[in-house]
């Protein structure tokens, strides 16, 4: 059964109401109604990935994430903390996250990796080639899975050096880190290989440029429609992966992904949603 992990962004853009105190108190709300929704995971993020964005200081991620990792825990979801920073994750899962997701897969910062380990946390390992910033100067592959694979199997062999075992990794290929529009999707056709290599796989293909690529959006689409028409493309591209051996799925549009989930299930004769259980 595919877990579904709901995006709760805590950065100033991703609220329009200004102030951190009400930033704070939005995505607690935000989290709280994406768990309603049936997110089996909430994915708690101070500092945006996205392409060229500027880093954030690790104090602010923190200002920012903990009083929300905070309360979202407390409530009893399973929270999981997304930073590249050591002294955040370890932060956070004192706040109660029981995950750190870790776009950099522990490239980013050379403490997360033992401070993870002595948490006792699981750990999402990504896929990544270097910061946002200019991270398609480095998007050149000869065969984008095999080195996806090989990049990644280092960087399990690393965890496990730092005192992590694979049971206690995810494996995430990294959608749009590094990787172009056509090889974002031969790495998702990648995802029975990543699989078959030990460790859980979370695929996280919300809402990105390569989906609107693949749509053929209008330069003049508004945007509310392109957010919508990629949430739809994120629930097909989600059970895709699903159905490829994906152990979770990383969405803003919990709903929209559920829903697709459970239609896939009725398909297979499986229409009874089952609690989620965790494969390990
Ligand atoms: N993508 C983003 C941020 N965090 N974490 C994981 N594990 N996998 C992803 O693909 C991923 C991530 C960027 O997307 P956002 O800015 O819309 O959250």
């Amino acid at each position: 059964m595919t877990l579904v992990m709901g995006i709760v962004n805590v950065t100033p853009d991703s609220f329009s109401d200004g102030g951190r105190f009400l930033d704070a108190d939005a995505a607690i709300a935000h989290g709280l109604s994406l768990r309603a929704q049936g997110a089996d995971i909430l994915d708690v993020g101070g500092e945006s990935t996205r392409p060229g964005s500027e880093r954030v200081d690790p104090a602010v991620e923190q200002e920012r994430v903990l009083p929300v990792v905070r309360a979202l825990a407390d409530a009893g979801a399973y929270v999981s903390i997304d930073t590249i920073n050591a002294s955040t994750a370890v932060a956070a899962v004192d706040a109660g996250a029981r995950l750190v997701n870790d776009v950099s897969g522990g490239l980013a910062d050379p403490d997360l990796l033992p401070a993870v380990a002595a948490s006792g946390a699981d750990i999402a390992l990504g896929h990544w080639r270097g910061p946002s910033a200019d991270m398609y100067a480095r998007a050149d592959y000869a065969d984008v899975v095999v080195e996806v694979v090989a990049e990644l199997g280092a960087r399990v062999e690393a965890a496990a050096a730092a005192g992590i075992p694979p049971a206690r990794v995810v494996l995430d290929p990294g959608i749009g880190f590094g990787k172009r529009g056509e090889q974002n999707w031969a790495t998702l056709r990648g995802t029975e290989r990543i699989a078959a290599m030990g460790p859980r796989v979370l695929i996280g293909t919300s809402r990105k440029r390569f989906l609107g690529d693949a749509l053929g959006a209008a330069e003049d689409e508004p945007a509310e429609l392109t957010e919508r028409r990629r949430d739809l493309a994120t629930a097909v591209t989600s059970v895709l992966a699903a159905q490829a051996g994906a152990w979770a799925v990383r969405v803003h549009d919990v709903t929209a992904t559920r829903d697709a989930l459970r239609v896939a299930l009725a398909w297979k004769g499986e229409s009874r949603w089952a609690a989620p259980t965790r494969s390990r």
